[in-house]
């Protein structure tokens, strides 16, 4: 039930997969993501092909949504766990290829530091398969000169 006290919260999560059938796990977890409790869904951006970035494997699917959410920040970051192990995501290695990886880039205006949560995700500024969909649903959030240091990077919007 929506709890009136806490005020909802626009934050924004990337999407990744490159493992099994990449497309389908991305598409079901931008529908997982809307369906989170006390969550509604707000934008959703392309799928986008890239190609692996300080990583192994296939390209990868990524895209970006944006939701408007009463979970506090590590209640949304559980809740994404949730998503990431129900599509069968195991945890082999740092960057290893992966069936599902859902990270939380936003959260309103919040800056958290925690061990386990760190907010703005604190990689998102060097890469292109974040940058680039979440511009498309969020132009005031990357700047063009964010999107220049990110260029020489393969990302293709898929259709
Ligand atoms: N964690 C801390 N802050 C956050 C946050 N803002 N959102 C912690 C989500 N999780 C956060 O994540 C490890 C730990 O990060 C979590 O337990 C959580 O407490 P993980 O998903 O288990 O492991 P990981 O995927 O190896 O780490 P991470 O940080 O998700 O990896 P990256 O840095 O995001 O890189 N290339 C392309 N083209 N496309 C990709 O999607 N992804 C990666 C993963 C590398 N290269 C890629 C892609
Ligand atoms: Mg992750």
């Amino acid at each position: 039930m929506a709890n009136p006290e806490r005020p909802e919260v626009l934050a924004y999560v990337a999407l990744g997969a490159n493992l099994g059938d990449a497309r389908a796990s991305v598409r079901a977890a931008m529908q997982g993501v809307a369906a989170l409790p006390q969550t509604r869904n707000i934008a959703c951006s392309s799928l986008y092909r890239t190609a692996p970035f300080e990583a192994a494997g296939p390209d990868f699917i990524n895209a970006v949504v944006a939701v408007s959410t009463r979970l506090t920040a590590p209640e949304l970051l559980l809740n994404l766990q949730r998503l990431e192990n129900g599509a069968g995501r195991e945890r082999a290695y740092r960057n290893a290829p992966r069936t599902l990886d859902l990270d939380i880039l936003l959260y309103g205006d919040a800056r958290i530091t925690g061990p386990t949560l760190q907010v703005p995700h604190p990689r998102m500024g060097e890469r292109a398969f974040v940058l680039v969909p979440l511009a498309e649903i969020a132009p005031d959030k990357v700047s063009s000169a964010q999107l220049q240091a990110v260029a020489s990077q393969e990302i293709e919007r898929l259709v």
